[in-house]
């Protein structure tokens, strides 16, 4: 019988993130997320980042859609700014140590944690008698995609927070049955102006790429027009900006559209308050279309040039699982030894 492996007690500095092609990606996945893993990454920080196919799945794809969402996700994740030598930038189901963790870990989270989750609830909402097995594994799987790397922090919208509480406990728990310290207990990063971008047809709700209106997001895809007549769609009330922020509190149309300005110049919502204090939406939406295109439009131009050439792609998604693999491969292979599996094959 193998000796539980002792691990250090401190863990180093790496970053973890993962994105869903289960449709294009949206202004609060880049907002939210990609954004923020390009800084992570300009930081100097080991940055890992993995478009989660099997994730995908849990929601029916078709295949082809599918192959084409990731690739494009893949050329909007280099064409934001991640640079595939000095991040790690793969697809998911290339690497298998995250399926196979991920079953362990069905093993060591309890049902009544898996059921407390909000976003199982809010896909599920009343038909989750016919829903996949697999949307309600989902956070198992996103807490091995993240400790299948020991990945002490996680960069992610306000919306995924609940499923990394849930990665914390499934690393201690896992920690205190085998009595090791082989886990992390990993930090999210929530951080900036946009941490929950709203749809631009109902600010109390999410933007999300699989909302059936088209109306309600801003794809990376979209183009210049779309962009600017998509802004000026969006729903608001019929007053002028305030002169405070607090002013917002019961407005959350216009609260998103504040929000989204402070993101994409890189200012707090009081500093866009203090200069548009006072403003109509006639004023404040032409100006909120015109830094978006302006932010966007040189993303969507090299996402759209990249997508020409998916061999590529593939390659260099090819290349990250390899090094992926790299890693999290010993890690699964001492949780294998950890938790009691005869590994003889040679
Ligand atoms: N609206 C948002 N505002 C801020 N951050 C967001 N994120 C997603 N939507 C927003 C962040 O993007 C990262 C990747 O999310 P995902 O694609 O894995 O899953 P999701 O959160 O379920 O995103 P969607 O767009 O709503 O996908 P569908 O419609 O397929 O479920 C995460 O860090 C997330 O927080």
């Amino acid at each position: 019988m193998s000796e539980p492996v002792q691990t250090p007690q401190t863990f180093p500095t790496r970053i973890f993130s993962g994105i869903q092609p289960s449709g294009g990606l949206t202004l609060g996945n880049y907002l939210g997320a990609l954004k923020r893993f390009v800084q992570k990454q300009d930081e100097g920080i080991e940055t890992i980042y993995c478009l989660v196919d099997m994730h995908a799945i849990t929601v029916w794809q078709d295949p082809a859609k599918l192959r084409q969402q990731t690739r494009e996700a893949a050329a909007g994740f280099i064409a934001a700014g991640i640079d595939p030598v000095r991040s790690i930038l793969f697809n998911q189901s290339q690497v298998s140590a995250h399926v196979e963790l991920a079953w362990i870990f069905n093993t060591v989270a309890r049902m009544g944690w898996m059921s407390r989750m909000t976003q199982f609830k809010d896909k599920a909402g009343k038909n989750s008698e016919n829903v996949s097995l697999g949307l309600f594994a989902y956070p198992a799987l996103m807490a091995a995609d993240i400790l299948a790397y020991k990945a002490t922090h996680v960069p992610v919208g306000e919306d995924q927070k609940q499923h990394i509480e849930l990665t914390r406990d499934i690393a201690a728990k896992f920690n205190n049955d085998y009595g090791v310290n082989f886990f992390p207990i990993t930090e999210p990063v929530i951080e900036g102006a946009a941490t929950r971008v709203m749809s631009l047809r109902d600010g109390t709700k999410k933007m999300s790429k699989s909302d059936p209106s088209d109306q309600s997001r801003i794809n990376l895809t979209d183009d210049a027009d779309t962009i600017a007549k998509k802004f000026r769609k969006a729903k608001t009330d019929s007053e002028p900006l305030p002169s405070a922020l607090d002013g917002l509190k019961d407005r959350p149309d216009a609260r998103n559209l504040v929000n989204i300005y402070a993101a994409l110049a890189d200012m707090t919502p009081q500093a866009v308050i203090a200069e548009y204090a006072g403003a109509q939406f006639g004023t404040f939406k032409p100006a909120l279309a015109d830094l978006a295109v302006a932010k966007l439009s040189p993303i969507t131009t090299k996402m759209s040039d990249l997508m020409q050439d998916p061999a590529e792609i593939d390659r260099i998604l090819g290349e990250g699982a390899a090094r992926a693999d790299a890693i999290a491969r010993p890690i699964v292979d001492q949780v294998y030894d950890i938790i009691g599996m005869i590994r003889s094959r040679h």
